[in-house]
């Protein structure tokens, strides 16, 4: 069984004072996913950061970041449209422009940290909606059960015509659901038939409850944007040793790491 490894170099919150290794501008980040592209890793998951660190959702920025990777290396590009809490949603949304192969839709608005995180259900389905015409295949990002629900209405509206669905299954955000192996199962057995998935483990509970997914036939996702340590109080010095434990964690469960173009059939992408 192959399993698909994505990095997520950045993300919207943390900032270098938390990790002097994280990679805010296009350069930083494109070098970060070719280490992680070299060490298995087949999707990049992208945030953008303004030249002062701020999350943005600037096209120029996205455009140039996407050149650069695609200069170093063929990984699969996915747009982060949750982008950050102070980023309005059609801002965000206008990413997919771009035609990136895939991009994050998150189907509800929540609490998130001490911010709110705004995804207005028909904004959700005008976004849903322009992603099918274009071609881009959602991640559908799930922090808690009705999460799932939303988004299995917005595919009986025929908003995400493209098999199989792709969930990321996110725990441990204060606002949704908790990072715990009960929460994981309960998940994982409500997915629809056929479903692809991976979690998503924010913090502290981030190696065991991705090592507990790829158990259960998960695809897994490692970098920065999801835990800051390699372990408590041990500072990761970068993306590449997170990538490369999970990497190690699939192999030791006799699992195959999928290259780009089986990750690209598996997640059923347009060319
Ligand atoms: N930051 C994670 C909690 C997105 O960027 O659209 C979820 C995430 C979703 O990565
Ligand atoms: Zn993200």
């Amino acid at each position: 069984m192959s399993v698909v490894i994505t990095v997520a170099p950045t993300g919207p919150i943390a900032t270098k004072s938390d990790n002097p290794h994280l990679p805010t501008q296009p350069e930083e980040i494109a070098d970060a996913v070719a280490a992680a592209y070299s060490a298995g890793a087949s999707v990049a998951h992208i945030h953008l950061r303004d030249a002062d660190g701020r999350p943005t959702a600037d096209p120029d920025t996205a455009r140039r970041t996407m050149d650069l990777i695609a200069q170093r290396c063929p990984i699969l590009v996915q747009l982060s449209t949750g982008v950050g809490l102070t980023v309005p949603f059609e801002e965000r949304a206008a990413l997919v422009e771009l035609r990136p192969r895939m991009a994050t839709l998150n189907p509800c608005s929540m609490s998130f940290g001490a911010g709110e995180f705004r995804n207005p259900p028909d904004a959700v389905r005008r976004l849903a909606d322009r992603m099918r015409e274009l071609g881009v295949k959602p991640e559908l990002e799930v922090y808690d059960t009705g999460h799932l629900d939303a988004c299995l209405r917005l595919r009986d509206e025929g908003l995400l015509d493209d098999e199989p669905m792709q969930f990321s299954l996110v725990l441990g955000v204060a606002g949704g659901m908790a990072a715990t192996p009960e929460n994981l199962l309960t998940m994982v057995r409500r997915l629809p038939e056929g479903a692809v998935w991976q979690v998503i483990a924010i913090g502290r509970a981030n190696l065991r409850l991705t090592a507990m997914g790829l158990a259960l036939g998960g695809n897994a996702r490692a970098g920065l944007e999801d835990t800051l340590y390699l372990r408590k109080g041990e500072l990761s010095p970068g993306n590449l040793p997170l990538v490369e434990r999970t990497v190690r964690l699939a192999r030791e469960l006799d699992l195959s790491v999928a290259g780009v173009e089986e990750t690209a059939r598996l997640l059923g992408l347009h060319p």
